[in-house]
């Protein structure tokens, strides 16, 4: 069932007409399908983790065994022309987030009518009336079902220090989740902890998306969500909407020109970027920049002396 059901989902990707951008190009590639057991016991724990108002997959569907998730990886051209940018998204970025969004709502309508035609009962927790969005003093803006805490459990990736979540193809994506009755084989979660893809976290070393955010909403303490969210919601689509012809146009700029943006990061890595040096931040023209080399090295084995040095 599984296989049949990776298979549909792969082939809307493929061929439905709503995930096309204006110039043909589709928003997104091809998915990762992940599955988690319904009463895995991270969901009853995302209560004390995440905040007493935050549902399990029972509390959508009570006989609901599996929780399906998808990660719906931005295509190429897309993530490349977000790296060009220093302030507001691109606008295929942009579009991705509004139009492209809007293909993940058909495909997750679709998919709960695809398991119902199979005999199933099925929820897209994100699409129930009794999703929420929720905002406390603790949490910052979140919601009643967090679609990246879903695909942590379902196997799909680790959360980071700009909170996205870092699957096998990156961080440049959308998710998407349903819950439901038909039984479904879980996969296994192939990282030590939640945050075990991040470099930051793994080896107290990057920290690039921190100086890819143009209004220091990242930081060694995290990510300050009322700020992102005050740009994501208002002075982006002040400036831009009207341009990109969207009403939402999220940002994603830490998400992109950063080693986690299509894959997990080795520890042993070369990182270029661009950035201004100290004495040319007043410069008139933002297209000249320093380059800037990062080089981590992990040296496995026994070491001498002189080989320490
Ligand atoms: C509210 C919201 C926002 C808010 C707050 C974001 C946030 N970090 O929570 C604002 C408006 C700022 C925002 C902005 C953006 N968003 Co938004 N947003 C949501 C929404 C609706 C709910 C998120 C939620 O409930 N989070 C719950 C909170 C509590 O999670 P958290 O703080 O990240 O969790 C931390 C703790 O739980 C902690 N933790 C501590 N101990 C433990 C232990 C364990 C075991 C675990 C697992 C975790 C854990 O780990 C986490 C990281 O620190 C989701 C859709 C959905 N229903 O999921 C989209 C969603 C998260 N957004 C998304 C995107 C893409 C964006 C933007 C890039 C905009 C854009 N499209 O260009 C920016 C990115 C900002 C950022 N750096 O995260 C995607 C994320 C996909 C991805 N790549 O990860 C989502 C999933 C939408 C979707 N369906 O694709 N968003
Ligand atoms: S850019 Fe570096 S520090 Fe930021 S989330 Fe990615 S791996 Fe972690
Ligand atoms: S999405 Fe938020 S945190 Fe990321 S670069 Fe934009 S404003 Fe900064």
């Amino acid at each position: 069932m599984l296989q049949t059901f990776v298979s549909e989902i792969k082939r809307l990707v493929r061929e439905d007409p709503a995930n096309r951008q204006e110039d043909g190009t589709p928003y997104f590639d091809q998915p990762l399908v992940g599955v988690a057991a319904a009463d895995d016991p991270l969901f009853q724990q995302y209560r004390q983790i995440i905040g007493d108002f935050h549902l399990t997959p029972h509390d959508f569907l009570p006989t609901a065994t599996s929780v399906v998730c998808w990660v719906l990886p931005i295509v190429e051209s897309t993530r490349l022309s977000n790296r060009r940018e220093e302030r507001f998204p691109s606008r295929a970025w942009a579009r991705t987030r509004d139009q492209g969004e809007v293909f993940n709502v058909l495909l997750r309508r679709h998919l709960v009518a695809w398991f119902e035609q199979q005999g199933y009962r099925a929820v897209a927790p994100q699409l129930a009336g009794s999703w929420q969005a929720v905002e406390r003093p603790d949490t910052g803006p979140s919601s009643n079902w967090s679609e990246r805490h879903a695909a942590y459990v379902a196997g799909l990736g680790t959360f980071s220090l700009n909170d996205a979540l870092i699957t096998s193809r990156g961080m440049a994506h959308r998710l998407g989740s349903l819950v439901t009755t038909c039984p479904l084989p879980a996969t296994s979660r192939p990282y030590q902890d939640h945050t075990s893809n991040c470099l930051w976290f793994r080896s107290g070393t990057c920290g690039a998306c921190m100086r890819r955010c143009p209004i220091g909403a990242l930081s060694p303490r995290g990510h300050d969500k009322f700020r992102c969210r005050e740009y994501v919601y208002g002075t982006i689509p002040s400036a831009l909407a009207d341009e990109y012809q969207v009403k939402a146009t999220g940002c994603g700029l830490c998400q992109t020109r950063v080693p986690c943006e299509f894959c997990i990061p080795a520890n042993k890595s070369l990182h270029h970027e661009k950035i201004h040096a100290q004495d040319c931040v007043d410069c008139d023209d933002p297209s000249h920049r320093a380059d800037h080399f990062e080089r981590e090295l992990e040296i496995h084995g026994e070491l001498g002396e002189e080989q320490r040095e």
